[in-house]
């Protein structure tokens, strides 16, 4: 459905006149799909109308990045706004208060709120390193206060004994209580669901609040629910103030649009995602997944930044012509460093080399260290030219010579030396072959390893 939206942007745009730069008549076609597109991924009509008001002027005028098409340059326009929009990633759970320090989960109905209390308490415990107290302030549901006692047995988290009758601020009282004397950090505190905003339950919950005095209110909302997840957000945030999103489901096949329109309504940050039902799906909030997932485009996305960090035609095609003739100097790889250090790792220097895309995955997930890239920097610019021409005059006391300058060790740079001979060396092979494959075991491993 989503390999539709460039399709469709692309035709939109070759009907109309080429351009520089992304003109009005343009941006407004292309942003009508858009429109479309976060529709169909369950965004609040009221949150796309005004996002996408946001993001004319914005993309109007912009300069349109060769060897990209206007199309392609829209959607990276509007993804870059998407993960703007959904806000910081990452953000921590706010833990600063006296001990204990009081968690309130809200939220409707079967949203997965008490999943989500067992989920944090497990990763509060594990990444905060604190004491975790779960209690379940459920006496709605039959059988509610038990599902997260079993919970917490099966995952040996403390919880507070049920006590049959007792209503919600006597709990609350007694949670407290308990938590001081048996020296938690952290009390989550489960509440009810309700099945639409309900007064006399958010009243109990402002109660509750106001005697807890949380330093996190986390509205825990289904992910799934698409429209209605605003207006609940909304409304909940109305009445109890939330503090963050715990937003859950997202493992279903919701395009997470829901994530948009709560973000947008109450400007709180999502701080969890809820992926699965097991006690360990409960993972960061990463906002550019999320956007990826709504507009289902994430391929274009980074071909335009690939695009937009200057690699041009040219030098493309001088790199290749100097590979395949098997001259490489020490000027030319520190010429490829350089482009490493902009491309963000090996892979982008191997895209250079023809018929490398085998090995252009396993590269993706070996992530340069920058630091390797600037040591290696420094000991060729402390090379004379001669010897960056012909590395094999480098000899002792040429060495002590290049380690003083760079302030590297010997060794670092006979490390450098021999990986450049084994990329020569590969060239060479590569380029005299038949084949227009590198063999496997051609970067030797070492290379490798030194990149991850
Ligand atoms: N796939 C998936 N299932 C989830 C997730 N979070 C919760 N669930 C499931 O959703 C169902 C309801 O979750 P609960 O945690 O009981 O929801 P609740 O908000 O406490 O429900 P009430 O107490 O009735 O209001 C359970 O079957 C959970 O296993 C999630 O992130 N992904
Ligand atoms: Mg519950």
């Amino acid at each position: 459905m989503f390999e539709n939206l460039t399709n469709k942007l692309e035709s939109i745009f070759s009907k109309l006149k080429k351009a520089p730069s992304l003109n009005e008549e343009q941006v407004d076609s292309g942003l009508k799909e858009i429109r479309l597109a976060l529709l169909e991924a369950d965004v609040a009509l009221p949150v796309v109308k005004e996002f996408i008001e946001q993001i004319k002027p914005k993309a109007i005028g912009q300069e349109i990045i060769r060897s990209t098409s206007p199309g392609q340059m829209l959607v990276k326009i509007v993804y870059d706004e998407l993960v703007n929009f959904l806000g910081e990633k990452n953000k921590e759970l706010n833990l600063n208060a006296v001990p204990p320090v009081c968690i309130l989960l809200v939220g409707l109905q079967g949203s997965g709120k008490t999943t989500s209390a067992a989920k944090l308490a497990k990763l509060v415990e594990t990444k905060y390193n604190k004491k975790v107290f779960l209690v379940s302030l459920d006496v709605y549901r039959p059988a509610a206060q038990e599902q997260l006692k079993i919970l917490a047995e099966i995952n040996q988290i403390n919880h507070l004994p049920i006590m049959e009758g007792q209503q919600p601020l006597d709990i609350t009282n007694r949670a407290i209580n308990a938590a001081k004397l048996n020296g938690s950090d952290v009390i989550i505190f489960d509440t009810a669901g309700r099945t639409q905003i309900d007064l006399m339950m958010m009243n109990e919950i402002k109660q509750i609040k106001e005697l807890l005095k949380p330093t996190e209110t986390i509205l825990v909302a289904d992910s799934l629910t698409g429209q209605i997840a605003a207006t609940v957000a909304k409304e909940f945030d109305a009445a109890v103030d939330i503090s963050s999103i715990i937003l859950t489901r997202v493992d279903g096949d919701g395009r997470g649009g829901a994530a948009l329109s709560m973000k947008h309504i109450t400007n709180k940050p999502i701080k969890y995602i809820g992926v699965g039902e097991k006690i360990d799906d409960l993972e960061l909030f990463y906002p550019d997944r999320i956007a990826n997932r709504i507009l289902g485009m994430g391929d274009i996305v980074s071909l335009v930044e690939k695009a937009s960090q200057g690699l041009d035609e040219e030098k493309i095609k001088k790199a290749e012509e100097q590979f395949k003739k098997g001259l490489f100097t020490l000027d030319d790889y520190l010429a490829q460093l350089r482009q490493m250090k902009k491309m963000g790792g090996m892979e982008g220097v191997l895209s250079l080399l023809p018929g490398v895309s085998k090995i252009k995955q396993q590269m993706e997930n070996a992530s340069i260290d920058e630091k390797i890239i600037t040591t290696n920097e420094a000991i060729i610019l402390s090379m004379t030219k001669k010897e960056r021409e012909d590395p094999k005059v480098i000899n002792g006391s040429r060495k002590k010579r290049i380690a003083a300058g760079a302030g590297a060790d010997i060794s670092t740079i006979n490390k450098l030396l021999k990986q450049f001979k084994m990329m020569t060396e590969m060239m060479k092979k590569m380029s005299k072959g038949k084949t227009n494959q590198i063999p496997s075991g051609a970067i030797p491993d070492e290379i490798l390893n030194q990149l991850k």
